[in-house]
């Protein structure tokens, strides 16, 4: 799925700013029709944002169900003769779109874009009311999974995952044309053999019968350094400028559509990286040669704009990433905004995609998450029908994400149960289905503490070993040294079971800032600087061990409950990224600071 931007052929115009909004816990709106307008007295609210912090309000914050948005847009009368298309960037968890009261789109899943062609039922030069309902319930069949709970308060959902559950118009909303003959998708694979890149492209179109495409390759300064024209083909770069970590070096590919005339009917313009991705015994290769990722899992949080994509909270976290010398990142756990991963493009920072595959855990969701006990795997709980929108998840992942550079590794589920028959069945064809989506990238899972290689029944199936373990926190508290020997006993295990690279994609302990303990114990930030020290010298010894992301960044919101003090405390910097004296530690480690 192509990027809406602006290009020769192409103009684009945000939605983003003030919109009408009004809850709806009762599901009124649709059977009163307020698609054709909000009630009187409806807020006014920033899009993008999650809704559930802007107000001082409980019944904001804590809603389960419908919420509706609405704005008015000008659509330019020079976009005569041209296709229209609305298109938003996530709307969480699901969503319905109406023009000018005729429906648009219905899309499911909070975390990646969708569009719909509106040619037909905007008015050109004139105003047009864009109306959207947004549904934050999580039930057995979505992805992530959830259940409510009827109570004499109302609906309580219950969540299966430990992060707030945020929702909303998360990030923008554009409203573009582009020429009714247009270039629909674009897939880049990059080879690189000696001096030499190769670009295999395949380009669909639409509307587009006796027009050729035509694609060339453009250098970062703008000289063309290879051409060719037909819908698929593969493209040759002697003397290429490889991506790679620390460096994201990127071409530019115009893809265009030509008639008789001697401009194109369609032009867009794709940012290609060069580079390859390889796994090869216990080595996680980029370009050929091995790389350790060095950073942390992350969340899409920020105070105030819950889950909304911000500019300002992007680009400082990155830059705080590189002052700490980190190289890559987790998007645990669902798809980030997608000018997270242009940024992470441009600034050669290698990134773990991940799908909303998280909360697939009875052990867990029970034990840690507090939910009632229940059967992973059942027909009443997780069944076929969350594996089909689990599959979906993928789909959309991989359909917006295949061309970025940065992305390495796609990770299909965060802590699923992986111990019974049914999680192999369950995970199987959702494997096959990644690999046969996009051939050319690994596949992983994060894997819970206590599914050990033992008892371990899926990972036979994926390409690498990425463990989440909490040695030091939530087992052998307080003690590290217990911790140290069965964190390298299990580590070590796993390198001889699988021969495959082992990734630590969450290791890390709750850490109440300013809380100091001069012998370290657990919420001081000596203990968070002792367990990270304790797991670094750990993760030295076993060669499998190609990486390490720390859990989490920064502090981030969860709901309320007793292991939780205002959130989850594991981050190295506060939830206002304000470093805590780990910070200093990974500083050391990663960027040899003295
Ligand atoms: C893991 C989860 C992560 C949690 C973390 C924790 O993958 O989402 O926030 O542990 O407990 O279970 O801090």
């Amino acid at each position: 799925m192509l990027a809406p931007r602006d290009t020769p052929t192409r103009e684009r115009k945000s939605l983003d700013g003030l919109w009408r909004f009004q809850l709806d816990a009762e599901g009124a709106g649709r059977r009163q029709g307020w698609f054709d307008g909000l009630p009187a007295g409806a807020r006014e609210i920033p899009v993008p944002a999650s809704y559930n912090d802007i107000f001082p309000d409980d019944a904001v914050r804590n809603h389960v169900g419908d919420a509706w948005y609405e704005t008015a847009v000008l659509v330019p009368e020079r976009w005569a003769g041209q296709r229209i298309v609305v298109r938003f960037g996530s709307a969480t968890h699901r969503a319905l779109v109406w023009v000018n009261g005729a429906q648009v789109a219905e899309h499911e899943g909070g975390y990646t874009p969708f569009e719909a062609d509106v040619t037909d039922v905007v008015q050109l030069g004139a105003e047009n009311r864009i109306t959207v309902v947004v549904g934050n319930v999580l039930h057995w069949q979505s992805i992530p999974p959830g259940y409510v709970e009827e109570t004499p308060d109302g609906p309580r959902q219950n969540l299966l995952f430990d992060f707030f559950n945020y929702a909303g118009i998360h990030r923008t909303v554009w409203l573009y044309a582009t020429p009714g003959a247009h270039v629909r998708d674009a897939t880049v694979v990059t080879g690189l053999s000696g001096t030499t890149g190769t670009v295999r492209y395949g380009v669909e179109t639409a509307g587009a019968e006796g027009l050729e495409v035509r694609v060339a390759l453009r250098d970062a300064g703008g000289a063309e350094v290879a051409s060719a024209s037909g819908g698929s083909g593969e493209l040759s770069v002697a003397d290429v400028h490889p991506w790679r970590p620390g460096e994201g070096y990127l071409y530019d590919l115009t893809v265009e559509l030509w008639g008789d005339g001697d401009r194109p009917t369609d032009s867009y313009s794709l940012p290609v990286g060069v580079r390859t991705v390889e796994v090869e015994g216990t080595r996680f290769l980029i370009n050929g040669e091995p790389f350790h990722f060095r950073g942390f899992g992350k969340h899409e949080d920020s105070a105030i704009r819950g889950k909304a994509h911000d500019n300002v909270f992007m680009v400082h976290d990155f830059a705080l990433m590189e002052w700490l010398g980190a190289n890559s990142f987790r998007t645990s756990h669902y798809p980030y905004a997608e000018e997270v991963l242009d940024y992470a493009d441009r600034h050669g920072i290698v990134v773990i995609d991940e799908a909303p595959g998280v909360g697939i855990n009875s052990g867990l969701a029970a034990g840690v998450f507090g939910a009632e006990p229940f059967q992973t795997f059942s027909d009443a709980t997780i069944n076929e029908a969350t594996r089909e929108a689990h599959k979906q998840a993928i789909r959309e992942l991989v359909a917006r994400d295949k061309n970025h550079p940065c992305v390495v590794l796609w990770s299909i589920a965060n802590e699923p149960e992986s111990v019974t028959p049914e999680a192999r069945a369950y995970f199987e064809p959702l494997v096959a289905e990644t690999r046969r989506l996009d051939p050319s990238r690994p596949v992983g899972f994060a894997n819970v503490q206590g599914s050990s290689p033992d008892v371990d029944v899926i990972t036979d199936l994926f390409d690498v070993v990425m463990l989440n373990r909490y040695y030091g926190w939530y087992v052998h508290n307080g003690y590290l040294a217990a911790a140290e020997r069965a964190l390298e006993a299990e580590l070590t295990a796993w390198a001889e079971k699988h021969g495959k690279p082992i990734i630590m994609t969450e290791y890390g302990a709750d850490t109440l800032e300013g809380l100091h303990r001069a012998l370290p114990s657990p919420w001081s930030e000596e203990y968070q600087v002792e367990l990270l020290a304790m797991s670094h010298r750990v993760f030295d010894r076993v060669d499998a061990v190609v990486g390490e992301q720390l859990w989490n960044f920064a502090d981030f919101a969860t709901v309320p409950g007793v292991m939780r003090v205002g959130g989850n405390k594991k981050g190295v910097f506060t939830r206002e990224r304000q470093p805590k004296a780990a910070v200093d530690h990974l500083r050391r480690r990663w960027r040899g600071a003295p």
